[in-house]
Order: C-alpha cells, then sequence, then structure tokens
C-alpha cells in the first residue's frame, strides 16, 4: 500500500482512530488548527481554508490521499451556521481544487445522517432519497454530498464517503447531536448523574469507532470499478434511545442516573433517521459491523479505562 496521507482535522474525535490504522501500512501526517501532542505521526498545524498552506503540505510531502475529517458537528452549527458553512464546503472546495492540481489520487470525506429530513421516510432510510436537513451541519454535508457527485461522474477526482450516525469512541465529541452516547459512559464511570438532553425514547443509529475506521479504509482501499454510486453510502451498526444505553450500561456493573432535560438537540435528532438501510454498502464493499450495542458499550469503557 505505502501511501502518503495527510489527515485533515486530525485532533476531532475520529482523528487518532484513522492515524492508528492508517500508519501501519502508510506516511501519514496529520493536521489540525489545534496542535495535538498526543498521536503517533508527523504532525502539521494546518487550517483547511489556507489554500496556500494546504498546498504547499501537499507538495512537499507528495500526498496522494487525504482524509478530510474538519468539521463543526450538528449542535454547535447551529450557533455559528455561516462558519459551519464556510469551514464545510470552502474547505470541501480547497481539498478538491488542490487534489486536482497535485493529482492526489483519492480523498475520504466523512458524510453524516445529518443529511437527511423529514421528508426521507426515517424509519428506513434508504441511500438515495429526498433529504431537507434540519441543521447547518447537514445543509453544508449535503451540499458537499452534490459536490462530490459532480467530480466524481465527471471523473475529474475520486472522492470517496459515508454517511456516519452517531460514532461511540472513548475519544470525546463534542457539539454534535449524538454526544450523549459518550458522555453517559463517563458518567458511569465517575458516578455523576447524566443530564441528557435528548427524549429518553429518541431512537437514533449509532456505531462502534473501530467498525466506522474500518469500513472507511476498506472503501478507500477498494478498486474504483466495485464501487457503484458516485454519493456517499448509507452505513450503520444499531439503532438505539437514551434510555436503552442507560440500561445496556447498568448491566454492565454500573448505576447511571439520568435526568432527562430535552433541549434544541432533541429537535435536530427528531428529524434524523431512527432506522438507516446499508445494503448498497454491505453489497458493494463487502462489510459488517463487528460490535452490537452491548459489546460497544463494554469495548468503550474497556478503552476508557485503560
Ligand atoms: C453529530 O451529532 O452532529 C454527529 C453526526 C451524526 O454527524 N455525530
Amino acid at each position: 500500500m505505502n501511501n502518503n496521507i495527510l489527515i485533515i482535522g486530525a485532533s476531532g474525535q475520529l482523528g487518532k482512530y484513522f492515524v492508528n490504522l492508517l500508519s501501519k501500512d502508510n506516511n501519514v501526517i496529520a493536521s489540525d488548527i489545534i496542535p495535538n501532542s498526543t498521536l503517533d505521526c508527523q504532525f502539521q498545524l494546518l487550517n483547511i481554508l489556507d489554500y496556500n498552506s494546504l498546498k504547499k503540505t501537499i507538495k512537499t510531502n507528495n500526498i496522494n490521499q487525504i482524509y478530510n475529517l474538519a468539521a463543526i458537528l450538528s449542535a454547535k452549527g447551529e450557533s455559528f451556521p455561516y462558519k459551519t458553512w464556510i469551514l464545510t464546503t470552502e474547505g470541501f472546495l480547497n481539498v478538491v481544487k488542490v487534489s486536482i492540481e497535485c493529482n492526489v489520487d483519492r480523498i475520504f470525506w466523512p458524510s453524516s445522517i445529518a443529511v437527511f429530513g423529514l421528508n426521507s421516510n426515517l424509519e428506513h432510510v434508504l441511500n438515495d432519497v429526498p433529504m431537507l436537513p434540519s441543521s447547518m451541519y447537514g445543509v453544508s454535508k449535503l451540499a458537499c454530498e452534490k459536490l462530490m457527485n459532480y467530480y466524481n461522474s465527471k471523473k475529474l477526482l475520486d472522492i470517496r464517503s459515508l454517511r456516519f450516525p452517531g460514532i461511540v469512541s472513548a475519544s470525546k465529541p463534542g457539539g454534535g447531536t449524538t454526544d450523549y452516547i459518550v458522555d453517559m459512559l463517563y458518567s458511569a464511570l465517575s458516578g455523576n448523574e447524566y443530564k441528557c438532553f435528548l427524549d429518553k425514547d429518541r431512537i437514533l443509529p449509532m456505531m462502534h469507532i473501530d467498525d466506522s475506521v474500518q469500513a472507511s479504509i476498506k472503501l478507500m482501499n477498494i478498486d474504483r470499478e466495485k464501487i457503484s454510486i458516485n454519493s456517499p453510502y448509507n452505513i450503520t451498526s444499531f439503532n438505539i434511545t437514551p434510555d436503552s444505553w442507560r440500561n445496556i450500561i447498568d448491566t454492565l456493573g454500573y448505576d447511571l442516573k439520568v435526568l432527562f432535560e430535552k433541549d434544541f438537540r432533541d429537535k435536530i435528532a427528531q428529524s434524523w433517521p431512527r432506522n438507516i438501510d446499508d445494503h448498497l454498502f454491505r453489497n458493494d464493499v463487502g462489510w459488517k459491523p463487528k460490535y452490537d450495542s452491548k459489546k460497544t458499550a463494554k469495548s468503550i469503557i474497556d478503552a476508557i479505562n485503560s
């Protein structure tokens, strides 16, 4: 394999997991606007919106693959809608432009379940459905999905993408609507009561971080001919409510007290899928998740404790 890979937005929730897996077989440079000395690879301060620095980094390091993880998540994005739009769309286009100019082979860019909306048949969301997202994060991700489709169909670039559900990891997300899934684990471990901002019965799709990173890298490593679409794939693992997540945590020997006090994030969650159909991805790429909800809770608690 041995690619020269640039990860942008590596100080966020997903960064270190991509770094760890990709560094096994590739030369990886991690970058972010937030300094990070914990990553096991070369790190560079880099703002995706600074086109000249982006280009310099790519040229100097002969980068042939980019993982663009830069994002402001759904809940935080509602306080900074303009900034969210600029970061997502201009960041995406900067990566597109530099990739065309510097002959980058492949780009990975995660989309999100936030692209769906109340008109998407939320009980069973197929890959290609009507979408009217309710958050600026979702609006800007959807705009980039259209750009992705444009550049892929014209064969100007090879951009690959998955619509991530809530990701459960030992690293904290921050600013998302699905953040409770990680925050509850930390509260269980510290013995603190958790104040949950979603309705106790609000169902959302989730997945273990290892499943999401492995799926992404698998998608990046298959031949383009196996990919039957030019836009992102749906991907999911399990659907869960905050109340059932609390129950699962308690079966692992905790006594987590949760106070349910929903806020504006519950409204965002109401417009997101309760169940996602990801058959297209599973069939095209030959992937399935390793972790169900209970295995996920156990594995992440163990990771936080280690
Ligand atoms: C969020 O909650 O904003 C993210 C997402 C589902 O994209 N975790």
